[in-house]
């Protein structure tokens, strides 16, 4: 499958590692989605200004066949799947899921914007994705330098809970 693809997950609400795996087995049957790989588990605190539970975030990198919009539409059905209703802005879910990079595509529509605006402020994003990226992934010389301008700032808390062994999630042992 050709295009490689960075999603980041998140879950503050219900039961958080449950809500995130029907996410991974969702994605796992779809026939255009490859894990490849996943990070650890990570618990965060929130940021931004609503005031809600902690969140369990982490990344994958996907291979996919599916185009930028319609990986969108199938993200957001699996959030729906998943029982995720949009009512707070920025506010509490049982499931995000927000395409963070898309091969090295730069993209701004009315509906999406690729690399997430978001990522380079988020520890939560930053940290998971670069457990998991390759040597030689364009962006991974800018998220090492980003990671130490936030840690330095001291106020998003991350904590690494698990290791995560990928042939777990992976579609096909071959
Ligand atoms: N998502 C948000 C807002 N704030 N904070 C943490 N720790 N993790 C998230 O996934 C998160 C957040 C909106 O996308
Ligand atoms: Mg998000
Ligand atoms: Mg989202």
């Amino acid at each position: 499958m050709s295009n490689q693809v960075y999603i980041s997950y998140g879950s503050n609400m219900g039961d958080l590692k449950a809500n995130i795996n029907q996410a991974l087995a969702l994605l796992t049957v779809d026939s255009k989605i490859q894990i490849e790989r996943r990070s650890a588990f990570y618990q965060t605190a929130p940021v931004g200004p609503v005031e809600q539970a902690d969140f369990i975030n982490g990344a994958l990198k996907i291979s996919t066949d599916y185009t930028p919009d319609q990986l969108l539409v199938v993200l957001h059905q699996i959030e729906r799947a998943c029982r995720r209703e949009r009512t707070i802005h920025w506010g509490p879910r049982t499931l995000d899921l927000d395409i963070i990079f898309f091969n090295e595509l730069v993209l701004q529509s009315d509906t999406l914007v690729i690399p997430h605006p978001e990522a380079f402020k988020r520890l939560f994003v930053l940290v998971p994705i670069l457990e998991i990226c390759g040597a030689d992934f364009y962006q991974k010389a800018a998220i090492e330098i980003q990671i130490d301008v936030l840690k330095q700032d001291q106020t998003q808390t991350i904590k690494r809970l698990e290791e995560v062994n990928d042939d777990r999630t992976s579609k096909s042992a071959n």
